[in-house]
């Protein structure tokens, strides 16, 4: 494996589930060479969004982002490849829809703004949740998965994406 690959933790929020962008959404990352090793669909219960959201539990966003991620159902993906996190990261887009460059995922999908989603839903919907670093990743692919479910051993080597 190496220093170098990684693995992520992506979740298709249930704004893109509901918007049919599931499958748009996983061509960006396959198309780029990373390896699905987990994948599901789930309709969380307020325990697991909440320990999924753990780091923002003292934000004024944290209801809404559970209340969000409770909503409908959410496809749970492991993606692995050299430097995944990052990668995954650079193809996501900025936080803010509204400032996301067009060719990110939330750059082309979607366009809401902080100001607005303060208006509306007190939380911003942005289609897309990827790990920040590999450490999270790490604790929050166990939110998710068990070990078992995570499948290995068939990365890309020959494709010429490693
Ligand atoms: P990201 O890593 O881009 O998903 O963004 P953060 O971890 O900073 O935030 C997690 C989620 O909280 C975002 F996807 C959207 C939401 N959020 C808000 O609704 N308002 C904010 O001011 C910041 C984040």
């Amino acid at each position: 494996m190496g220093k170098t690959w990684e693995r992520s933790l992506v979740l298709v929020k249930p704004d893109g589930v509901k918007r049919a962008l599931i499958g748009a959404i996983l061509s960006k990352f396959e198309n780029v060479g990373l390896t699905v090793t987990g994948i599901k669909l789930i309709w969380p219960d307020s325990s697991r969004a909440e320990k999924h959201c753990e780091s923002h539990r003292d934000k004024p966003f944290f209801e809404g982002l559970v209340g969000l991620l409770t909503s409908g159902p959410v496809v749970a993906l492991v993606l692995e490849g050299a430097h995944a996190v990052s990668v995954i990261r650079k193809i996501v887009g900025a936080t803010e829809p509204k400032e996301a460059i067009p060719g990110t995922i939330r750059g082309d999908y979607c366009h809401m703004s902080y100001e607005r989603s303060r208006e509306r839903l007190g939380v911003i919907p942005n289609l897309i949740h990827a790990s920040e670093n590999s450490t999270s990743a790490t604790a929050e692919i166990a939110v998710w998965f068990t070990e078992d479910e995570i499948v290995e051993g068939y990365a890309r080597f020959d494709e010429g994406v490693m």
